[in-house]
């Protein structure tokens, strides 16, 4: 069974946790290590598509992906993110919450972590040369569903 993210269909290896309502994925462009992507499983758009139990699941989802993604990348905050529809800088047609991990020092000037996330999987940005390989991402995400079981 693959897992549907917008246009793309995702292998369950590197899918690391999954709820009734939502899934947690490995990102195949982190903009800093152990940035992943929490989802409802249902391929809605827009944040405002999504039901009540699908917008408690998600966010309770990406509340134990954030405190497993701090601990395991040895962050000491975190940076949650969602662009909602293309003038927000959404690319993938499926609501998402991106979640990275943040330590002192990372980026220079603290908020040039959004100009990334706005850059990062941009046309001009996102050759395939780009993108993680399936086995490296299999691997973080193999680590990470350890924290779930
Ligand atoms: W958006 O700009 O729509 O807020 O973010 C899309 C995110 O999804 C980006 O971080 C991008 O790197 C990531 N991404 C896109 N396609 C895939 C995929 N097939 N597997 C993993 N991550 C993906």
């Amino acid at each position: 069974m693959s897992f549907r993210f917008g246009q793309h269909l995702i292998k369950p290896s590197v899918v690391f946790l999954k709820t009734e309502l939502s899934f947690a994925l490995v990102n195949r462009k982190p903009v800093v290590p152990g940035h992943v992507l929490v989802c409802p499983l249902r391929p809605v758009e827009r944040f405002c598509d999504l039901r009540p139990d699908e917008v408690a699941d998600l966010f309770q989802a990406t509340q134990r992906v954030g405190t497993v993604i701090e601990k395991h990348f040895h962050g000491t905050s975190l940076t949650f993110s969602m662009q909602d529809g293309p003038e927000a800088g959404q690319t993938v047609k499926h609501v998402h919450v991106h979640v990275l991990p943040r330590k002192p020092g990372d980026f220079h000037r603290n908020d040039s972590i959004y100009d990334e996330l706005q850059k990062h999987d941009k046309e001009e940005e996102d050759s395939r040369a780009s993108w993680r390989s399936e086995e490296e991402m299999a691997a973080e995400a193999a680590a990470l569903r350890v924290y779930f079981q």
